[in-house]
């Protein structure tokens, strides 16, 4: 069964969603309280970054018990009232799966670090300093410095590839696979319908912990020696024979550096383990690889490279594989002020981005308020940003490497996460509705214009046309099934592709562009075509507005 091919998903950050508490934070009643406006908008599913127990030094992703709620967010029983009222509209929810690592909080890591021969030492991944000493190999953190942390009681340092509060579980341990199968299946047994895998692909660590050989920055990170390791489709196939195999569930790995050919591995019908996972390669485009913080750099990206990428995937999957469909999240900026327009053209490049998303084989995800355009924030001092790996790059670009306050703030406003975790705009009230106290982050200046009521009660925006695209995906079997084939393969404006699925041909025609361009002259249009859908109105072979996205079904 695969019901997750036709889904539509809407991704949660919970800490920014609804606060009903008055203490500036998210909450599971204030997601609970606005599940209509999800399920009018017509997602199907769900996803909640994590909830669990944490000290949040990562927001969640670091966990230190992963069978409690975290308190601020509420308790058990609102969880299960979550879920309840979840199934009861029609609604799957899917939860984060954080378990490369856990909270240096958690109750394995504070037996762990206690002595080195506490029967959970290896739930984590200790080795002896460096001949000389200092960190055993020069593995980079993603967060900045180095990946290892000394543990000055026991005499040994331990693995974390993200915050040193983030410290890595060893997969290799058998006990650790069981307790998190086991861990799985009591989220499972409470009713929910499946899983975000954090950093999936990252569990299998080369065994030997070699240096990074030629690398331009102290700590380099290692992705060639902790992505996909020589044992990551073993765990996962035994994930697959302990736990999943017994649900129908929805599972998503997150897998940075992931091609094709792998991605096959982790979602074929058959032998595959996952439902589809997520692919990176669009999200590395406009980023320079040789900079020493490539994720903070931008770069200016061409609609043929982007098309090439895409078209990839969309090839090498068809049949053999699934994948999702995404263009933003709670780690990147918005995407519309980073591959659409963020000025004169929001509206109609968001409109234009969504056609993209729901129009390509895989399942689309919204990220909450991609569907009413919101956009990029620029706080004009580090003071208002909350995101430790914002904080750190900050730290580490200003003192430790001298570069100006403006260029480290422009670095910031066009790719920091926080960016995403903007607390979301209901509507033009006193903090935008998001709260009755004080937000835990400031909410994007433009609320009073870019929030939900105001999006509901404009038939052209962008919330209505996210409406129409997820209805129009839903009667048309040849979005989710059918064959993807490229035209004008070297324009460079217009991205236009057809969707082939037995007599039904679809045709989309994106215009990347904020200037009107005339009609390709290699596009023909049938003289069946029917306009579906698009964000001007305009039909037949007129000129093409900027950023213009048509519909069209052809037979
Ligand atoms: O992200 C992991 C990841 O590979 C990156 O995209 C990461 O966001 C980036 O390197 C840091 O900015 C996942 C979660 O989505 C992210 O929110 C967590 O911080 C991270 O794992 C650690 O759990």
């Amino acid at each position: 069964m695969s019901w997750w091919k036709q889904s539509v998903v809407y991704q949660i950050y919970p800490r920014s969603f609804k606060d009903t508490t008055g203490d500036g934070v998210g909450d599971l009643r204030g997601i609970t309280e606005q599940l209509d406006y999800v399920a009018e908008l017509g997602a199907d599913v769900l996803w909640l970054c994590p909830v669990y127990a944490s000290p949040n030094v990562d927001n969640g992703y670091d966990i230190s018990d992963y069978r409690a709620i975290m308190p601020e967010f509420g308790t058990m029983d609102d969880f299960r009232a979550l879920l309840d009222g979840a199934h009861a509209r029609g609604l799957k929810l899917i939860m984060d799966l954080v378990v490369n690592h856990t909270s240096d909080q958690h109750a394995w890591f504070q037996q762990a670090r206690s002595s080195r021969d506490n029967p959970y030492r290896d739930y984590y991944i200790w080795r002896p300093p460096a001949e000389g000493g200092g960190p055993p190999n020069n593995w980079g953190s993603h967060f900045g410095g180095s990946a290892w942390t000394l543990d000055e009681q026991t005499g040994q340092y331990y693995l974390h590839l993200f915050a040193p509060e983030q410290p890595d579980l060893n997969w290799s341990h058998p006990p650790v696979r069981e307790a998190v199968f086991d861990m799985m299946r009591f989220w499972l047994d409470l009713g929910v319908d499946g899983f975000r895998m954090d950093t999936i692909n990252m569990l299998s660590k080369n065994p030997d912990f070699p240096d990074v050989t030629g690398a331009h920055t102290p700590y380099p990170i290692a992705e060639e020696h902790f992505l996909n390791g020589p044992d990551l489709q073993q765990y996962l196939q035994e994930m697959k024979r302990e736990v999943l195999s017994h649900h129908d569930l929805l599972t998503v790995g997150e897998t940075p550096g992931v091609d094709p050919v792998q991605a096959t591995e982790f979602t074929h019908p058959e032998r595959g383990t996952l439902s589809m996972i997520f692919q990176f390669d669009h999200m590395r485009l406009d980023t320079d690889r040789t900079h020493w913080a490539p994720r903070w750099t931008s770069r200016p990206w061409t609609l043929t490279e982007l098309r090439d990428l895409l078209g990839r995937w969309q090839r090498e999957l068809h049949g053999q594989g699934w994948n999702s469909l995404y263009l933003s999240n709670h780690d990147v900026p918005r995407m519309v002020s980073r591959f659409g327009n963020d000025g004169p053209y929001r509206v109609q490049s968001a409109k234009l981005l969504a056609t993209l998303l729901f129009t390509l084989q895989g399942t689309p995800y919204i990220y909450q308020g991609d569907e009413l355009g919101m956009t990029n924030v620029h706080f004009d001092s580090i003071d208002d940003y909350r995101d430790v790996d914002t904080l750190n790059f900050y730290r580490e670009a200003r003192f430790e490497r001298d570069l100006s306050e403006a260029d480290v703030m422009g670095m910031i406003w066009r790719k920091s996460r926080d960016n995403a975790r903007t607390p979301f705009p209901w509507n033009a009230s006193a903090n935008g509705g998001f709260t009755t106290g004080v937000p835990w982050m400031p909410l994007n200046p433009n609320f009073p214009q870019i929030n939900a009521e105001a999006a509901q009660r404009d038939p052209q925006s962008v919330y209505w046309y996210y409406h129409a695209l997820i209805r129009l995906r839903r009667a048309q079997a040849a979005l989710v099934d059918g064959r993807y084939d490229v035209l004008l393969e070297d324009h460079p404006s217009v991205y236009a592709y057809t969707r082939t699925l037995g007599d039904t041909e679809i045709l989309t025609v994106l215009h990347f562009s904020d200037e009107p361009g005339p009609w390709p002259g290699g596009l023909p249009l049938r003289g069946d075509a029917q306009l579906l859908i698009s964000n001007y109105g305009a039909d037949a072979t007129a000129a093409l507005q900027p950023f213009e996205a048509r519909v069209y079904q052809q037979r």
